[in-house]
Order: C-alpha cells, then sequence, then structure tokens
C-alpha cells in the first residue's frame, strides 16, 4: 500500500469487443457509454460474440499504451481483464470467449505487463464479477436453482482469480468491479475469500474495496464502520466534493474518464465533443492527493488497439504539468493543519514534510490569499518549473502574521501554478486562529 499509495497517477483502461463498435450500432450512434452497448442496444449474443472475428489487434502495440502512461506521468495501470460482457484479455482456461480464440491468438495481459513493467510502471488487473454473458450468473437469488447456478458461478470466478494470479505473479493489484447486484451481497463471505487467496497467493497485492461485501450485505465498509479491503474505491466519475478533510482518514483511490461518460472507446459526438481539459484533470489529480487519495484517469484504446490520438493529446499536456510539477503530487498527501484554500489545494510530501500550494483555480482578481496555519509565517517561496522565489516573478506581500496575498502571472499554457512553501514559526505568536465572536463554540 504504501508503494500504491505513493504513485497517486494511474492509468486506466478499458478494452474489449466494445471497441469495435464504439458506440454505434448498425449505423446508429447509441448515446450510453460504450462498454454498455449489447445491453443498450439489445445486441443478441450471437452477434456480440462473431465481434471477436473482427478483434485482430491489427494495431495493438503494448508499448504505445506503455509510451502513453510514460507521458501521462502515470506510476501504474489497471487493465479490465474482463469486463460486463464476460470478453478475457488473456487464454482462460476456463471459458471460450477469450482473445487467445481471436485471429491474432495473442495473450494481450502478457505483452502489456512485459511492455508496461519494463518502462517501471505497475500493472494492476480490473475484473469485473458482473458477467452477462456466463449462464450461471444471476442478478437475485430467487429460488434453489438460482442458488446453485451463483455457487457454479463464483467458483468459475474464484478460477479465473487463480488463474490470474498464478499467470501473471507480478501483478500488483486487483480492482472489482460489478459487485453491487444482490446475489453477490448475498455471497459476502466469497468476497473475503477471494481477497485472502490472491493475497496468499501474491504477498503484498492490493485489493480495492469494491470487491468486498459483509455477511449483512453493507458494501465497501462492513457493518462496523471498518473498511474492507485495502483502499476505498467507490469515487467514480466524482470525487469528494465539498473538499472534505475527513476523506484523508483512510486510502482510496477516483476514477475518472476523459469524455462526460464513456470508459470504452465511443466514436460519437456524444463522447467526443465532451473531452475534458488537461487542467481539469490537473484539478482533479491536485484534489486528490490533497485528500491522500489516488486518481485513475481512464483511457479507451479503439477497436484496432490504437489509442485515440486525442486521448494521447491529454495524457502529453498533463504528463508535462506533472513533469515540470509533479514534486507536489508524486509521494505527496494531505497537510495537515493547512485549511481547504479555494484556490486549488495544499498537499504535503509524505517523506520531506514539504508543502506545495497547487493554484488550480485563480481568481479573477490573478491575487490569491495564502493563509498559513497559526504561528508559521513564509521563508522562502519556490515556484515549481520555474525555480522562482518571492522576490522575483511573483510577490507575496505580507498582510498579516501568517496571511499573505500573491500576485499571479496567468500562465494559461503552463497550467496550474504551484508553489513549494518554506515556513518559519513566528517567535511569540501561539498555533491558535484569531477568534471569530460570529462562530459559536
Ligand atoms: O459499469 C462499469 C463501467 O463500465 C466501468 O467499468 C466503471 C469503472 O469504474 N465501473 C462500472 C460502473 O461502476
Amino acid at each position: 500500500m504504501q508503494r500504491f499509495r505513493s504513485h497517486r497517477v494511474g492509468q486506466f483502461i478499458h478494452w474489449g469487443l466494445y471497441a469495435l463498435p464504439a458506440g454505434r450500432w448498425e449505423g446508429k450512434d447509441v448515446e450510453f457509454a460504450a462498454e454498455f452497448l449489447p445491453r443498450v442496444a439489445r445486441i443478441p449474443q450471437r452477434r456480440w460474440e462473431a465481434l471477436a472475428n473482427d478483434f485482430t489487434l491489427a494495431d495493438f502495440d503494448a508499448g504505445q499504451w506503455a509510451d502513453t502512461a510514460v507521458a501521462l506521468g502515470a506510476r501504474y495501470m489497471t487493465i479490465t481483464t474482463k469486463h460486463h460482457d464476460g470478453f478475457c484479455l488473456w487464454p482462460s482456461a476456463h471459458t471460450d470467449f477469450h482473445v487467445g480464440n481471436t485471429p491474432s491468438g495473442r495473450d494481450v495481459l502478457a505483452e502489456l505487463i512485459e511492455a508496461y513493467e519494463a518502462r517501471g510502471i505497475d500493472v494492476n488487473f480490473y475484473y469485473s464479477v458482473l458477467d452477462w454473458r456466463h449462464p450461471d450468473w444471476r442478478f437475485n437469488l430467487e429460488d434453489d436453482g438460482d442458488h446453485a447456478a451463483f455457487a457454479r458461478y463464483l467458483e468459475f470466478a474464484r478460477k479465473q482469480l487463480e488463474e490470474l494470479a498464478e499467470r501473471y505473479p507480478s501483478v500488483k493489484g486487483f480492482w472489482f468491479d460489478g459487485t453491487w447486484d444482490e446475489s453477490v451481497k448475498a455471497n459476502g463471505w466469497w468476497t473475503w475469500e477471494v481477497e485472502r487467496m490472491l493475497k496468499e497467493r501474491i504477498p503484498g497485492v492490493v485489493v480495492n474495496s469494491r470487491l468486498r461485501a459483509d455477511d449483512f450485505g453493507a458494501r465497501h465498509v462492513d457493518s462496523n464502520g471498518v473498511l474492507m479491503g485495502d483502499y476505498e474505491s467507490g469515487y467514480e466519475r466524482r470525487l469528494p466534493e465539498p473538499w472534505n478533510a475527513t476523506v484523508a482518514t483512510r486510502d482510496w483511490e477516483a476514477c475518472m474518464t476523459i469524455p462526460q461518460a464513456s470508459w470504452g472507446y465511443h466514436q460519437g459526438p456524444w463522447a467526443q465533443s465532451t473531452l475534458k481539459h488537461p487542467w481539469d484533470l490537473v484539478d482533479m489529480i491536485a484534489h486528490c492527493t490533497s485528500l491522500g487519495g489516488n486518481f485513475l484517469l481512464n483511457f479507451g484504446p479503439r477497436g484496432d488497439g490504437s489509442m485515440a490520438p486525442a486521448e494521447v493529446g491529454i495524457a502529453r499536456s498533463v504528463g508535462e504539468w506533472l513533469a515540470a510539477n509533479g514534486e507536489a503530487i508524486y509521494g505527496c498527501g494531505f497537510a495537515e493543519g493547512w485549511d481547504y484554500p479555494g484556490w486549488g489545494y495544499f498537499t504535503r510530501d509524505v517523506g520531506t514534510g514539504q508543502v506545495f500550494a497547487v493554484v488550480t483555480r485563480s481568481p479573477a482578481s490573478g491575487r490569491i490569499r495564502l493563509q498559513l496555519p497559526a504561528g508559521l509565517a513564509l521563508a522562502e517561496v519556490r515556484s515549481l518549473g520555474k525555480g522562482i522565489v518571492d522576490s522575483g516573478r511573483y510577490s507575496f506581500k505580507r498582510l498579516a502574521d501568517s496571511l499573505f496575498e500573491v500576485d499571479l502571472e496567468a500562465d494559461a499554457a503552463a497550467g496550474p501554478t504551484v508553489f513549494a512553501l518554506e515556513t518559519t514559526a513566528i517567535d511569540g505568536v501561539a498555533g491558535e486562529k484569531e477568534p471569530n465572536p460570529d462562530v459559536l463554540d
């Protein structure tokens, strides 16, 4: 977890047969997440499975994906080994519906592990417990037949997970999804057994909370309020809003799409006109870091296996910012004692204690107020990526003992500004805030 926590930025990848139609079926755009196409467009199973013949991996190059992760500044990657449609990106011995039975016969997971690890990036596995194709999958357990079928399904999924752990022992984490149905919630014991089995086989492997249910059907957090799994993974396409310091009391990760709402590649304007701006993504990265969480940014490669150029461009912009300012992100977390500033976030290097101000929301005035914890004054300020201190380009005007005003020079091309703050204790000033008569105790 120490390693996982220090990464802060990860690359999520959703890739499967759904990347071929990419949100379009029989000439019509289906305005819903591309990976849900078979359900939303009610595509007969036989036709969906036939897509496997066109899944040729013609332009799939694991090195290209890994280079995109490097460009983004990601320290780990999480790949969909099996999504809800049941198609597997490795040649599984427990089903025929896998990439080994497509024209190339290649093992996508093996190629990805090799390429990413060669670049020093950890690989994690996403696994959907929900499986629309498997005959024994059940959403609800209504009679004995359902119970018997679902018991067989759980055994199938357990064997697949065991297989993944055996075939790819260098995997660093398992990211579970599709665990919200009543059938899974009624089998909390299985989620515990699976977590234990994976950890026995791969010591140190991390597992997200989304896998887990307890004996009373509580998910993520058990009925006693204790987090299950290693980190909380409920923030999906949303961050803790409003910013709330209590989130920092445990490990967590947020995952995010680049378009508004599709994880798999969706070619239509419904998705392509909604791509997020790199600086909004930087804001989210800093937001997560400031609350001790990781940010997992999703990419949806196209049906031929190539990365979508627009997503590569966004990865580069975010990564250039991280290359200059990553000191405020990697290995950083919650800055205890520093109040939420509104114009961005404070982060603190977990090792050195260095505090950073990440200014993602520069006000129209071009000036921000920097409120330090009471009893501290600024000793020196370094602007990351530029190395300038307060006497240079930015002026830090002292308004009160621990309150400074900073004139920002808006530089839209460079993205959010980051200051490394060296502080010093003010003699004789108690570490107490000024009393506010309007606030009752
Ligand atoms: O339904 C899925 C969705 O396709 C995607 O995989 C996301 C990623 O967090 N999880 C599910 C919804 O919670």
